[in-house]
């Protein structure tokens, strides 16, 4: 049975400590084909302050419970009452410490939500983030419950040579049978949603690490059979995060062993469980032939975020789920961090801020719009959001440049050391940065609360050699109903001459206070005048991103191209570069609507090209700059009666101009950028190179009067970065044709049981701009290899399709939302998790055309009105449709 929906709703403001403390765990667990054993000896203290009559309650999702006994005695039937979901114990010890032995019985197999525990190609594994152990035993399910835990795991040698839990190992040994068994003990006290185990047939890949205080840690990476030489990358990805965060943050390991499970079923991304990582094997296999470079780029940043979650999680982690920010921005800004120091700091900055502006701009634009920091949910699995990552991430980011780099490191240090061990609160964490740096964040905090992305306005005056900034911030009252006051917005900035160089900052008066390149908006207005002399300079706002806002700066066009020439900021360059072809495409594609034919600005694409050949450019940044925004930026700058076909045909339109202009130059430019025979490297120079040559493909596909100069370059590549490069340029450019048909079918052919590679597959003809998307996708629905029970499987098809094909999913007839819909209403029967959130697609269905409104709205009003639908695919689509 599902958790269907209650319509109860958490709130914030009914949170108190648990009546009763839990100080230690020690668990059995017998796996045993088709059903497992838990005996869980919980040691429990009644709180001082808690009554002495008052009874426990403990929480449990789908539980069976088959036996119950209070310091070894049995309990009677008068003093319990169980539910699938709950465990009330009456007449316990008022005071000092007992053990209450639960005893549950589970059937993993039949698990198809994947929390709790579950099996996933034959690998017995948990997944306990958010509310997963109460699917294993009775607990305090919560994460203000910090134990130590103890387990030991009996498993059949033959099926699970391999036991696994967290902490250090303790001992191990044969049992009667076939059978074995392993102790692990974790010494840390951590809350039950960091709980692991994994037991299974795996392969080891075995490396060790010196802590910089001498600790010796072994580290494994494990894999189903055969694959453990595809978790290379990975283990150095590891090393390098480990040693980048005792250089960076001071943060050293703190047990004997880091073990790592790559597992095929998974609803996430990966898992930070203390002492043993459960990630999707999306997150630790590649190699060249089957994986690209943005594949080992993802891989090295999920491994690095939950290896710090050991300190920004584990060793500190949340009193309550609203304050999941706490551990998730926090983690996010460090991973980012990592990545720009490992990587190119402007290449990930502008990466960043693209996946923002993507993801959580949209989020917080419409009706799934909610604070940093939430004050109710009815869902938690669902706060695990663009806004608590990405945006939780931008917060760290600003404290950083309000405070500088120093006092902000100094803020972490105190962090560290006053919660360690502890389950903080952001006002805890806002506390350490007030401290460290003498300073007053009460109205920073005000990011964490009011929901919604503000404007910056600015606007530009100059006379006689004085040039005045007028700064102006709203905030619009949205879905989530949160306040609306000004913020303390962080604004970097420089004055560039027109040598491209930044003039010195000489404030003559101002209304906000300036520091460095640092303009501090606290008011909603403010003018600031600088002494800048006969030469209007060239104004280039909102450096690096430093707030996440929505920019409206009325700059004229001549000056933005100036920027994208030469701001020596190279966010700058590519800001002004990206604003001005938005603007080229937003026109363009309103031009269509009107039917009135859309026309390029010649100065536009000559920038465009001119940035794809500046030899002063990293290639990985020119990659960028030069790569057309995509459908769903361009629908989100129109923003409203949004009409899918108009922006295709002017996106195809840009496209065509840009081959027209640049044509010759981006071939010459690919051939020079190839590699040859050289052997791949994944390195970050490598990857720009292939970037560049990748996103110059297009232009130059669109030229060409057949597909065949396309195919021989799929059949010629030797990597899988060049290989999908060339067939998505395929199957976007020449949807219909024979060599297309013969890419994907060889395509499938070489990669068929490779299922990382083969989502790849479901999702280039997910994606495919055929008019016939719909029937294309059901086709696919059937196709053998499809399953609905493997989650990535079921993103690479339905997301794929929703997500990434715009004109497809919104269809004028509403057959791409009915399609969707129909999907998402069976999948939310296995597992209701993943079904939510692929119906997020949905969240903008308000800003396109009435015909597209309305079908849109027909279709989620159909599913909504099912009554079995869970609590999790229910409260996204009511909150989608409120
Ligand atoms: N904490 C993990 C991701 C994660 C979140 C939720 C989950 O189930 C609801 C599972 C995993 C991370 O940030 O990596
Ligand atoms: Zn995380």
């Amino acid at each position: 049975m599902l958790r269907t929906d209650d319509g109860h709703i958490i709130r914030l403001e009914d949170y108190r400590p648990t009546d009763f403390a839990i100080h230690h765990v020690e668990m059995l667990v017998r796996l045993m084909e088709g059903a497992a054993e838990v005996v869980t000896d919980i040691t429990l203290e009644r709180r001082p302050e808690t009554s002495e009559t008052a009874p426990l309650v403990l929480d449990g999702d789908e539980l069976v419970l088959t036996g119950l006994h209070l310091n070894g005695e049995p309990v009677t039937a008068e003093q319990f009452d169980a539910s699938p979901d709950q465990l009330t114990v009456r007449g316990l010890p008022a005071r000092g410490r007992f053990v209450l032995r639960v005893e549950t019985r589970l059937s993993p197999e039949t698990n198809t939500q994947l929390m709790g525990l579950y099996r996933s190609n034959g690998v017995w594994c948990t997944q306990c983030e958010a509310e997963g152990f109460r699917r294993i035993t009775y607990f305090l399910d919560r994460p203000d419950v910090l134990a130590t835990y103890r387990v030991r795991l009996e498993a059949d040698r033959a099926s699970a040579p391999v036991l696994l839990a967290n902490g250090n190992p303790m001992e191990s040994g044969e049992l009667d049978g076939s059978r074995h068994f392993a102790v692990w003990d974790d010494p840390h006290p951590k809350p039950s949603y960091l709980f692991a185990l994994v037991a299974g047939d795996l392969d080891p890949l075995e490396d060790r690490f010196t802590t910089a205080s001498g600790r010796n840690v072994k580290l494994v990476i494990f894999t189903e059979k055969g694959l453990s030489h595809r978790a290379t990358y990975a283990m150095d990805a590891l090393k390098r995060s480990m040693v980048w965060d005792e250089r960076r943050f001071g943060r050293e390991y703190d047990l004997d062993v880091f073990n790592i499970v790559a597992i095929s079923d998974f609803n996430m991304g990966a898992m930070e469980n203390k002492g043993l990582n459960v990630f999707n094997h999306k997150y630790v296999l590649l190699d060249p032939d089957t994986a690209t470079d943005s594949d080992y780029a993802g891989v090295e940043t999920v491994i690095a975020h939950e290896y710090f979650h050991n300190w920004t999680g584990n060793r500190i982690t949340c009193r309550d789920w609203f304050q999941l920010c706490l551990k998730e921005g926090l983690t996010v800004y460090r991973d980012q961090e990592f990545s720009a120091d490992e990587r190119s700091r402007p290449v990930k900055r502008i990466s960043s801020v693209h996946g923002l502006k993507a993801q959580q701009f949209p989020e917080d634009q419409g009706p799934l719009q909610h604070p940093v920091r939430p004050t109710r949910y009815r869902e938690i699995n669902n706060f695990y959001t663009a806004t608590v990552y990405e945006k939780g991430a931008e917060l760290v980011r600003m404290i950083e440049t309000i405070l500088g780099a120093e006092n902000f490191r100094s803020g972490m240090d105190l962090y560290f050391e006053r919660h360690d061990g502890e389950a903080a609160t952001i006002e805890d964490f806002l506390r350490c940065f007030e401290e460290a740096g003498d300073t007053d964040l009460s109205q920073f905090a005000l990011w964490y609360h009011q929901a919604g992305t503000p404007t910056l306005t600015i606007t530009e005056q100059y006379d006689g050699g004085q040039l005045t900034l007028i700064l102006e911030q709203d905030l619009a009252k949205g879905a989530a109903g949160t306040g609306t006051h000004p913020f303390h917005m962080p604004i970097r900035f420089g004055l560039v001459s027109r040598a491209g160089e930044d003039l010195a900052i000489e404030p003559v008066a101002g209304e906000a206070e300036i520091e460095g390149d640092v303009i501090h908006l606290t008011t909603s207005r403010a003018e600031l005048v600088f002494e800048v002399g006969g030469e209007r300079p060239l104004v280039s706002i909102l450096r690096d991103f430093s707030a996440p806002v929505t920019l409206r700066h009325d700059q004229p066009r001549e000056a933005r191209l100036a920027l994208a020439a030469l701001d020596p900021n190279p966010f700058g360059r590519w800001r002004a570069l990206t604003d001005l072809t938005g603007d080229m495409l937003r026109s363009a594609s309103l031009s269509e609507t009107e039917g009135r034919g859309a026309t390029y600005d010649p100065a536009v694409i000559e920038a465009l090209c001119r940035s794809a050949s500046d030899e002063a450019l990293e290639p990985a940044l020119r990659a960028l700059m030069v790569t057309l925004p995509g459908e769903p930026e361009i629908a989100r700058l129109i923003g409203s009666e949004i009409d899918p076909e108009a922006i295709h045909r002017a996106r195809r339109g840009a496209l065509r101009a840009l081959a027209e202009a640049g044509g010759p130059e981006f071939e010459r430019l690919r051939a020079s950028l190839s590699d040859g025979s050289a052997p791949f490297s994944a390195d970050a120079a490598s990857a720009g190179r292939r970037a560049l040559r990748a996103a110059l493909l297009p232009a130059v596909a669109i030229a060409q009067t057949s597909a065949a100069p396309l195919f021989a370059e799929f059949e010629q590549a030797s990597n899988m970065t060049d290989r999908l490069s060339a067939i998505s340029a395929l199957v976007q450019l020449f949807p219909g044709s024979d060599e297309t048909r013969s890419a994907l079918d060889a395509f499938y052919r070489r990669f068929e049981s490779d299922a990382l590679v083969l989502d790849k597959w479901f999702t280039l003809q997910a994606t495919a701009p055929s008019d016939g998307s719909v029937e294309a996708m059901e086709r696919l629905r059937q196709h053998p290899k499809f399953t609905l029970g493997n989650p990535n499987r079921a993103r690479a098809l339905i997301g794929g399709f929703a997500s990434g094909n715009q004109r497809g999913f919104n269809r004028a007839d509403g057959a791409g939302y009915r399609w969707v819909a129909e999907q998402l209403g069976e999948l939310d029967r296995l597992n209701p998790q993943t079904a939510a959130r692929l119906a997020t697609a949905f969240r903008s269905w308000r800003s396109f055309d009435a015909p597209r409104r309305a079908a849109a709205e027909a279709a989620l009003r159909d599913l909504a009105s099912r009554n079995d639908l869970s609590r999790d695919l229910s409260d996204i689509l009511t909150r989608t449709l409120g």
